[in-house]
């Protein structure tokens, strides 16, 4: 396949006999989520993907080598190390082949997982247009990688600390199908409901293995965007959520915060105004959106 990817014995074998396979973001552990919450997420999702019938695949960079799959040791050293680059497409070659450590965003894992052939990936929340983008031109690589690789993404919506319209607007321009789950309104990550209406509506995981299924047969190579909103019982209302969002933004303007260091800051920072609240819901939409995936990865299995 390629010399620099290393696949998991277990998911190899189950990708080579047809059985489900979820493929699973490091970002999110390295510059998502604090320590001992980051780690510990990761274990859970892999858990419930293993629950729900599927094998999980957490994908990172180790010493330059693409990994499909991580031990319990390397997904612990991960969430604790420092000289962890954070990588999308641009950046995966230069990890690679200056041998450094990284962690994958949305965009670096769709690339990878289609390179790997699993079909189905689950994160938090996708990277979009960033508030200000008129004038920063701050748009996340991960919608242009929605545009081209053929992986089912399943998130909570757009992270709501983004021009949520803006990103919508670009999705729609890139061909991107933005499929939302059991809702009539786009979900915005923390909270249920970001006010914007759905654009495809699905209500069962095997409606959308049949969408992807058509997609594919009319030979559409682009993602598909699956938005899954947060379980009610988690979320934090849209309303209260603005509130922080605005200080949060404004705070990392005055700082001077730009390019890939915006995101994680934003949702530390949204961390540290909310109590820990936000670290909570996250918690709960990543694990609402992993056991989601499994569903469309047992639906696609099945022909
Ligand atoms: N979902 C989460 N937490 C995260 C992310 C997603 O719950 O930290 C990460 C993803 O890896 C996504 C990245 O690709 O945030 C977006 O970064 P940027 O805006 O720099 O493209
Ligand atoms: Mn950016």
């Amino acid at each position: 396949m390629n010399d620099s990817l290393a696949v998991a014995p277990e998911i190899a074998e189950a990708l080579a006999a047809g059985r489900p396979v979820v493929a699973l973001e490091s970002t999110i552990v390295t510059h998502g989520m604090p320590y001992p919450q980051n780690v510990a997420t990761a274990r859970d999702v892999e858990e419930l993907v293993r629950a729900s019938g599927a094998v999980p695949a957490t994908i990172a960079i180790v010493a330059g080598v693409i990994k499909v799959g991580l031990g319990a040791d390397e997904l612990e050293w991960l969430g604790t190390a420092k000289d962890v680059m954070k990588l999308s497409r641009a950046d995966l070659p230069f990890a690679v082949a200056a041998k450094r450590h990284g962690s994958t965003t949305v965009a670096a894992t769709m690339l990878v997982a289609n390179l790997a052939g699993i079909p189905v990936f689950a994160t938090g929340g996708i990277g979009g247009v960033h508030r200000g983008a008129e004038t920063t031109f701050d748009i996340s690589a991960d919608l242009q990688e929605l545009a081209r690789t053929p992986v089912t993404v399943v998130c909570a919506g757009a992270k709501a600390l983004l021009d949520v319209p803006k990103t919508l607007e670009l999705l729609e321009m890139l061909g991107v199908p933005i499929v939302c789950y059991g809702t009539d309104d786009f979900p915005a990550f923390w909270s249920r409901t970001s006010g914007l209406p759905a654009p495809l509506r699905l209500d069962t995981p095997q409606a959308i293995a049949a969408f992807v299924r058509a997609k594919s047969a009319l030979g559409i190579a682009s993602g598909t965007l699956i938005a899954n909103p947060i379980p009610p019982a988690d979320e934090i209302p849209a309303t209260e959520m603005a509130f922080y969002i605005e200080r949060a933004v404004d705070e990392s303007v005055q700082a001077g915060i730009t390019g890939k260091a915006v995101t994680p800051w934003l949702l530390d920072r949204i961390f540290t105004i909310t109590n820990g609240k936000s670290l909570t819901a996250n918690v709960a939409l990543v694990k609402n959106n992993a056991r989601l995936a499994s569903e469309i990865a047992l639906a696609l299995a099945e022909n």
